[in-house]
């Protein structure tokens, strides 16, 4: 009987609601939870793909011992003697946990009660350092808490929508299919993006302001001076509620139009018109995420913007609020367990005498760490030199995603024991591990995340356990029994576990704190079974309700108000002729973070195939760049080598390029490598948008470009960049010579039979050369060599995976790289639902479809997720461009 199961998406931080069904045959579909309030049935485009990435290719399996195959009890023995040793030799803090927003509350729960309160160090952080701190630290200075006081519908509610440093169509889909919607119904409604680049979020824009790197101090600086300068603020909400009002406009008000015009790199006209938009729209919702955060004024970019929602007093009210975007699925729900470590459980503070000593007698803990721990970049500056000699990395991929990759990679390869925890078997940091557990992933885990509107959702499996993996807080209840705590770690169940968070968040609260969800403390297992999505706070005997915090003040400060915070606009970093670009770093809409599942999914690889470096089209020309060229990226930290993609939407002096790729799916392209550890002095997040770096072309000899039935082998090539497609893989290459033997690197590198032999053909005055192999009818591998890059219609080339060849003409049509005119080539995916590619929407355009709409009655793109939308508007306005001109 096919089975039916409601859970949660585990991609980004709007949290939707999936109905996953496992068909009599295990066949896995999913669609949108119609009843789930944070998506209404909607899903973007990684939700809509989600069935094909559960496949067991590439799996961890079964714990692993210095790489043999170990039992469960030999590796669980080993972590916890060599993690006692270390203790009882250096010291608790020789020891560390490196964890992630990617956890399940249930998880995160207990790593963080053992290292906190058993262990008795503070030395747990959480890929959230990377992610959400600038805006956890900028809540604490503000609010006294770490509380996002609205929720989704204040975006729909909302007369201006502000979004700033937040790709919200890419990154935040559904949330942003909801604004589109709300502003689809009510023109009215305005939408302003602040965004270095012209982003698809900027799209549905009514004013799109290309801000500097890191002006948004100086921006909502302005902004507060503007408000105060024209009496626009909220006398009596300031009075009743906040303090420091009159020094945060003192601070803001430094710098006149002029100075802010160039602070910011927008027009005074520019600054004027957004000032004016503010201070006459009541109902603004401001949205921001890591153009925000990831930045070495980050909190002060928070407060900054917090500062205009206090002293208009437009907070905790319909449509009206700052509004934070977590990243992960349940970056609030590690916030919430106090998976940081300057932080505790249930959002108490660990500076604070009265709740450690509220969390260990409710813990029954012997102490409970008395000072915060490293924070990530710090975290592994210790593992480098030695302080930390035992680390437990779990579901968070650093070797990839943190700054100054290399270095951190280094690090671990040094230290003198890694545990890492993951699904994935070869992933850039399981490498390095000594030792391997394997842990259950989506669909199999069960368990609690929170939202980005404080709601929190079921995850619950609908797959049996592959292997031996097990669950993230099985191994760590596991591990600390066998150190000792076994009376702390008796937890038989996820259900278990959230009844005693639930519990602690009302420990000794009376209202003193913000989270609290006591209301569940008693919840048993047929109850967290049916447990229904709800949103915090939710106290001790009363039922769900919608709050929203902060209307009425009740801050969490001890004396009940807010702060607004006398913020500076940072120096500008001063120009560096050797390094005269800024990185900019970000996501991509249809990969998620280091790819290790997104990677599996043909149809979302087909949207972006390769590494890629934005860039504008004169910068290109001022280094020699065209476009498909590679480009060479280097700072004082590492280098990258990725394809040029020359556009206007990228800024002048500034190069975007995604956080992605990494050493599985292309030779050169961990973007991090390049990424300074430079991090934001209160939070200590990275600066991960804002780096000097120079670029080059990359001169290569030979250009190629591949598909193969089979994944290749150990490419031997001075660049490629490999993407699975639909029967097998595609594969971008560069060489650094010519005259390679190329018969027998295909036989190599797509384990051709010595049988087997190509159809192929040479043109020595252009130096392009083909080779295909076939077996029977079926494709197994197809080279297109060419001293430029290769023009190859690949979607088409891509597609001959599963065509079938009988006749040799069809044959010869492969190493021709080009469709016949019977199969037209569809051209890069843009709708990754229907996989409809660039071409066809062309020609549709050119066919009278002038519409989005019509675009989707004619060829269905657009029509599911809507994730593609902005794109296809895009490619209609080119062509109708064009056709104007
Ligand atoms: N498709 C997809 N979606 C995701 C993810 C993913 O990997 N893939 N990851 C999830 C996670 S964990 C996170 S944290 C979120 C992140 O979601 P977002 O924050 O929306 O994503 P980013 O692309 O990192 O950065 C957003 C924008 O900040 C801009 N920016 C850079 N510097 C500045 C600046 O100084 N000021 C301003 N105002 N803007 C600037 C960048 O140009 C970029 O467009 O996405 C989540 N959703
Ligand atoms: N330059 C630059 N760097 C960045 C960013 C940027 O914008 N620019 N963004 C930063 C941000 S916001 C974030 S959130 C980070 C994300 O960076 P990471 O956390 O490193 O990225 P992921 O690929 O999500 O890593 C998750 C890992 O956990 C594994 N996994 C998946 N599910 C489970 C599970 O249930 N249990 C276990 N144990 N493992 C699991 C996956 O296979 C994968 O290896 O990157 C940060 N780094
Ligand atoms: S917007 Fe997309 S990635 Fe985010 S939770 Fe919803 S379906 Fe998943
Ligand atoms: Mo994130």
């Amino acid at each position: 009987m096919a089975q039916e199961v409601k859970t949660t998406c585990p991609y980004c931080g709007v949290g939707c609601g999936v109905i996953a069904r496992v068909g009599d045959d295990g066949a896995v579909s999913v669609k949108g939870d119609p009843e789930h309030p944070a998506n209404f049935g909607r899903l973007c485009s990684k939700g809509s793909a989600l069935a094909e990435t559960l496949d067991l290719d590439g799996r961890l399996l079964h714990p692993e011992i210095g790489g043999r195959r170990a039992g469960w009890s030999e590796a669980l023995d080993l972590v916890a003697e060599r993690f006692s040793r270390s203790i009882a030799e250096h010291g608790p803090d020789s020891v560390a946990f490196y964890v992630s927003g990617q956890l399940l509350t249930e998880d995160y729960y207990i790593a963080n009660k053992l290292m906190k309160g058993f262990i008795g160090s503070a030395n747990i952080d959480t890929n959230s350092r990377l992610c959400m701190s600038s805006s956890v630290a900028g809540h604490r200075r503000a609010f006294g808490s770490d509380t996002v006081p609205g929720a989704y519908e204040d975006l729909e509610l909302a007369e201006l929508v502000v979004l700033t440093g937040s790709n919200l169509a890419w990154c935040h889909p559904v949330l942003y299919q909801r604004l589109s919607a709300a502003k689809a119904n009510r023109p009215e409604m305005k939408i302003v993006v602040i965004d270095p680049r012209r982003t698809m979020t900027a799209d549905i824009a009514d004013m799109h302001l290309a801000i500097a790197p890191d002006g948004d101090v100086a921006l909502f600086n302005g902004l507060l001076a503007h408000l105060a300068a024209s009496g626009a603020v909220d006398r009596n909400y300031i009075s009743n509620y906040t303090s420091g009002f009159d020094e945060a406009v003192a601070a803001a008000s430094r710098l006149d139009l002029p100075a802010l015009s160039t602070a910011t790199g927008l027009t005074v006209a520019q600054l004027r018109a957004f000032f004016r938009l503010f201070e006459t729209t009541e109902k603004v919702v401001t949205c921001y995420s890591q153009g925000v955060n990831q930045s070495a004024a980050g909190t002060d970019k928070v407060n900054a913007i917090i500062n205009c929602h206090l002293a208009t007093g437009r907070i905790g009210r319909p449509g009206m609020g700052p509004f934070s975007l977590t990243g992960q699925p349940n970056a609030m729900g590690g916030r919430e367990v106090g998976g940081l470590a300057n932080m505790l459980a249930a959002h108490m503070d660990i500076e604070k005498s009265l709740h450690r000593d509220q969390v260990r007698r409710f813990w029954g803990a012997p102490s409970v760490a008395s000072k915060p721990g490293l924070k990530a970049v710090d975290m592994f500056r210790a593992v480098a030199d030695g302080r930390i000699k035992a680390l437990w990395i779990m579901a968070t991929n650093p070797v990839v995603s943190m700054p100054d990759a290399d270095a951190v990679e280094a690090a671990i390869k040094a230290c003198p024991f890694v545990v890492v925890s993951d699904i994935v078997r070869d992933t850039d940091t399981a490498r390095h591990a000594h030792v391997l557990l394997p842990s259950l992933g989506w669909g199999e885990k069960d368990g609690t995340v929170t939202n980005s509107e404080r709601r929190i959702s079921r995850q619950r499996p609908f797959l049996a356990a592959p292997g031996e993996a097990r669950p993230d807080w099985w191994q760590l209840a596991e591990v600390g029994r066998r150190m000792g705590f076994a009376a702390a770690f008796t937890h038989g169940s996820p259900a278990v576990i959230f009844a005693e968070h639930a519990a602690l968040s009302g420990f000794e609260n009376e209202g003193r704190r913000d989270f609290d969800i006591s209301a569940h403390a008693e919840i048993d297992g047929p109850a967290y079974d049916g447990l229904r999505p709800f949103q915090w706070p939710q106290p001790q005997g009363s039922a769900p309700q919608k709050k929203r915090f902060f209307a009425e003040g009740a801050f969490y400060h001890p004396d009940g108000r807010a702060r607004l915070v006398a913020v500076e606009v940072p120096r500008p970093r001063s120009a560096n002729d050797a390094f005269p670009f800024t990185l900019n770093t970000g996501r991509v809409r249809d990969h998620w973070h280091t790819m290790t599942r997104t990677g599996k999914s043909a149809r979302l690889s087909g949207h972006l195939a390769e590494p890629f470096v934005e860039i504008h089209p004169r910068d290109a020309q001022g280094a020699g760049i065209s476009d498909a060229d590679l480009v060479t990226l280097e700072s004082p930290h590492g280098a990258a080598i990725v394809r040029a993609l020359v556009t206007d939407r990228q800024a002048e002096g500034n190069l975007f390029v995604p956080m992605h790729w990494n050493d599985q799916f292309a030779s050169k392209a961990r973007i991090d490598a390049l990424v300074a550890p430079v991090t934001d002095p209160v939070s200590g997040q990275p600066a991960s948008k804002n780096m000097p770096v120079r670029a080059s072309r990359f001169a290569a000899a030979a250009y190629g470009f591949a598909v193969s039935a089979r994944k290749p082998r150990e490419l031997d090539a001075a660049y490629w960049a490999l993407a699975r497609a639909e029967g097998g893989w595609r594969v971008e290459l560069a060489f650094a010579e010519t005259n390679a033997d190329w018969l027998d690197w295909c036989r190599k590198t797509f384990a051709i039979a010595a049988g087997i032999e190509p159809i192929g053909y040479t043109d020595r005055t252009s130096g392009e050369l083909r080779l295909a192999f076939f077996e029977g009818d079926r494709l197994l591998a197809t080279l297109f060599l060419s001293p430029r890059p290769v023009a190859v219609a690949r979607s088409w080339a891509v597609s001959q995976l599963g065509a079938s060849h009988h006749n040799l003409a069809k044959r010869f049509a492969v190493t021709a790289g080009r469709p016949g005119a019977d199969t037209p080539d569809p051209g890069a995916t843009v709708c990754s639902c229907f996989s409809v590619g660039v071409n066809q929407i062309t020609a549709a355009v050119r066919d009278g479809c002038h519409s989005v709409e019509a675009v989707g009655e004619r060829l269905s793109a657009g029509t599911n997720c809507g994730s593609c939308r902005a794109e296809i508007r895009g490619i209609i306005n080119g062509c109708l461009t064009l056709a104007a001109e």
